[in-house]
């Protein structure tokens, strides 16, 4: 039930120096208090004995939030135990013996979002905040949550819901308007904030997530080699044997403190083998999802060029073998680790260029669903214009704009269905 009190640990598993229980709903005061006896004060951390019937299992620091200024948006209690599993496992079965509900993944933020103290692209980012491996993640995350995304979807909404009655009106009232010019108004400006918005997708997913480097090219030209010598161990299999990479190697390693993921890929070349066919489109997939491109050349080989055209960054390897220049590529051999700080470099440079472009952005989309809306969004308004300059009926341009407004409700979650809900937060961790 929606309004059930709900408990869950909020801290990982495992040894930990305080472990906090969460307890949030109509009951949490009374359920906490069956275990506290001492009387406790809302926003003041008191120090007192957490007890199962009657025997002591910690003592702990505990603090109760009121409504309506909590997390939820209901009355909370913070428990701070020592943090040892045990003690928290203890301590959440015996306030679910007391009443309380083992909260499900995101309850606590889904519960913040329906008592209307988050939007849904805020109640997102509580997610990435978490889940970033980057400080650049983390800063994205945060304007989310601060709301900047939020007022400039609501500020959007206002200006179309402005045009779209000034529409209405003009539909509904034609003779009221007959002698009046043209209503004239301007999508154009907000698409081209829509579509800025867009742009910050890609970055911030790599700030989140981790930039993913995709070494390419033909067979044998030694892209497991550079993986290896990239992450510093023998990661891939490297056998003379062309075609030696079936599938897609991943591994994560440092650059300069930026976490990457280097990904390395079956060699492209044509081929009858059925695994080896499907390793190709396996590696062609991940390169063109990749955010650097790294296209590998072998400097004994002649090279036919045509792969090259969609990379970042190119690397001519085995120069220990054969000196030779291919304009615009690094030399490297993975072998002898020649050049392969240079190539580091080239990375790193390509990183900071890429999380750079949030640093300058307010309103960041920080997940998939956010994207695809605001994209949604835009094919509405174009369509709007391009209605408008061919001289439509004035109703035909208000459809596009009723469905941007709808579409931005969805972004906000102004307007939801519980399937989405379930999903977005079905990915949170428990106590969250
Ligand atoms: N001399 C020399 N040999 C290299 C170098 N890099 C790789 N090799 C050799 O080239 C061969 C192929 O290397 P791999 O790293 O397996 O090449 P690959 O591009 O991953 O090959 P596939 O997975 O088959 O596409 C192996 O015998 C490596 O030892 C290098 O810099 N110098
Ligand atoms: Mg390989």
């Amino acid at each position: 039930m929606e309004n059930d009190t709900i408990v869950a640990i909020a801290t990982p598993p495992g040894k930990s120096a305080i472990g906090i229980v969460r307890v949030s709903g109509t009951r949490a005061f009374e359920i906490v208090q069956k275990h506290i006896k001492k009387p406790l004060k809302v926003r003041y951390a008191t120090h007192a004995d957490f007890q199962i019937n009657g025997k002591v299992l910690d003592d702990v620091i505990v603090i109760p939030y009121k409504i309506p200024k909590t997390y939820t948006g209901e009355d909370m209690v913070e428990i701070f135990f020592h943090g040892n599993w045990i003690i928290l496992s203890s301590a959440l079965k015996s306030l679910i013996d007391s009443g309380a509900r083992m909260a499900e993944n995101g309850e606590f933020t889904k519960r913040a979002f329906l008592n209307g103290k988050m939007d849904l692209t805020q109640a997102e980012a509580v997610e990435e905040i978490v889940d970033s491996i980057s400080l650049s993640g983390i800063e994205s995350a945060r304007k989310v949550i601060d709301g900047n995304l939020s007022r400039e979807i609501s500020h959007i909404r206002e200006e179309l819901l402005k045009i779209s009655s000034e529409i209405e009106v003009r539909i509904d009232y034609p003779e009221e308007f007959e002698n009046e010019e043209n209503y004239d108004f301007d999508l154009n400006t907000i698409i081209q904030n829509l579509e800025r918005m867009l742009l910050t997708y890609e970055p911030a997913r790599a700030a989140i997530e981790g930039i993913k480097v995709a070494l390419f090219g033909s067979v044998n030209v030694g892209k497991s080699s550079i993986l290896n010598a990239l992450v510093g161990f023998e990661r891939a299999i490297v056998t003379p044997i062309p075609g030696t990479t079936r599938d897609i190697i991943e591994s994560e390693t440092f650059i300069n403190n930026i976490k990457v993921k280097i990904i390395d890929t079956a060699g492209i070349r044509n081929t009858e083998n059925e695994i080896e066919k499907i390793g190709i489109e396996r590696a062609l997939a991940a390169v063109k999802n990749a955010d650097i491109k790294v296209y590998v050349m072998d400097a004994t080989c002649e090279e036919d060029g045509d792969l090259a055209m969609e990379s970042d960054i190119k690397v001519l390897n085995k120069i220990d073998l054969v000196d030779k220049n291919v304009k615009g590529a690094i030399k490297v051999s993975a072998k002898t680790g020649y050049g392969i700080d240079t190539l580091k470099a080239e990375i790193e440079r390509m990183t900071r260029n890429t999380i750079e472009k949030l640093n300058s952005s307010q309103s960041i989309l920080i997940a998939h669903r956010q994207y695809s809306i605001v994209k949604n969004s835009i094919q509405e308004l174009k369509e709007a214009v391009e209605a408008k300059s061919f001289g439509y009926p004035i109703d035909v341009v208000a459809v596009n704009i009723r469905n941007t407004i709808a579409q931005l409700d969805l972004l906000t979650g102004r307007v939801y269905v519980d399937d989405l809900l379930d999903k977005i937060f079905s990915n949170f961790c428990v106590g969250k």
